[in-house]
């Protein structure tokens, strides 16, 4: 059950950012980095796998578990989540979607202008030159492709730790809080930074933060309200009511 509070807010806001992590995508079959069972952090060392180091170490390691979740994001589908937004967006002007997945399923779904903090799998870079590339030979077994230009590894265009965000990505996530009368954080632990302190900005501005998650976080405690559950059944349940309000 939405509360009534928070109708009334989502109706009258003209400017609402809409925060995702990994938790949108959960019904989707892509699995978060947290949850405690299902999380790759349970099963995975972010630190062989996720910075820059790891890569440097052993990138075909690396270049293996990416193209690994390539596939898995490849054949997974949007979600009710998703759509839920997307239909959000085509409903009315003002609905930002900044994010901090990398599977694109937003944009699968319809969603217009998302702010993508953390890249996205489906591109690839050239690892000396930070180009684009789109084609490249086949490496051998085990080991990751090189840049046909200049011979360096490829990587994902993904932000590893210890890596800076996309500027103009997070200059305009920034933004659109900083202009925003509504925040929803949907999906996210809300412990990795920048994106962590997004809806933190919204708060010290005086402006509603509500949050979209089965489990508490460390942001639930400063929510102006808490929407306990999943986000495939409580985003279409809110874009329905502020479609017939
Ligand atoms: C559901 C659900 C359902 C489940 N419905 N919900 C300041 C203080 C301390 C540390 C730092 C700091 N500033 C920077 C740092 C270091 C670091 C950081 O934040 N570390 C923390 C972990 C402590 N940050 C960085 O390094 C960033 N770079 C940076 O800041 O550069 C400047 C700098 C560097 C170094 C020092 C200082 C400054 C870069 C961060 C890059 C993160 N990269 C990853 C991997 C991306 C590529 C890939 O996909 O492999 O991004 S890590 C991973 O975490 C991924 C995610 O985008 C990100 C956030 O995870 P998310 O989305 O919140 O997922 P989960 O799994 O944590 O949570 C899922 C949630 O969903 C849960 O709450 C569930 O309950 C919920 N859920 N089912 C709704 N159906």
């Amino acid at each position: 059950m939405i509360p009534q509070d928070f109708i009334r807010s989502a109706l009258a806001a003209r400017h609402v950012v809409v925060l995702t992590g990994a938790g949108i995508s959960a019904e989707s079959g892509v699995p978060t980095f947290r949850d405690a069972q299902t999380g790759l952090w349970a099963r995975y060392d972010p630190q062989d796998l996720a910075t820059p180091e790891a890569f440097e170490r052993d990138p075909g390691l690396v270049w293996s578990w990416y193209e690994w979740r390539r596939e898995l994001i490849a054949g997974a589908r949007p979600n009710a989540a998703h759509q839920a937004l997307a239909r959000w967006q085509r409903q009315r002007d003002g609905v930002r979607i900044v994010t901090q997945n990398v599977d694109g399923l937003h944009a699968r779904a319809g969603s217009r202008e998302v702010i993508e903090l953390h890249g996205n799998i489906t591109r690839t870079l050239c690892s000396r030159e930070r180009r684009e590339v789109a084609d490249w030979a086949a490496p051998a077994a085990g080991a990751a492709p090189t840049c046909p230009a200049c011979g360096a590894y490829l990587r994902p265009d993904v932000v590893w730790f210890g890596e800076s965000l996309p500027m103009a990505a997070l200059e305009a996530a920034v933004q659109a809080v900083r202009g925003a009368d509504l925040v929803l954080s949907v999906g996210t632990s809300s412990l990795v930074q920048p994106a962590a302190s997004l809806p933190y900005e919204a708060l010290g501005n005086g402006v509603p933060v509500a949050e979209i998650n089965p489990e508490a976080t460390s942001l639930s405690e400063r929510v102006s309200f808490s929407l306990r559950g999943r986000a495939g059944e409580v985003l279409p349940e809110l874009v329905n009511y502020l479609e017939s309000g």
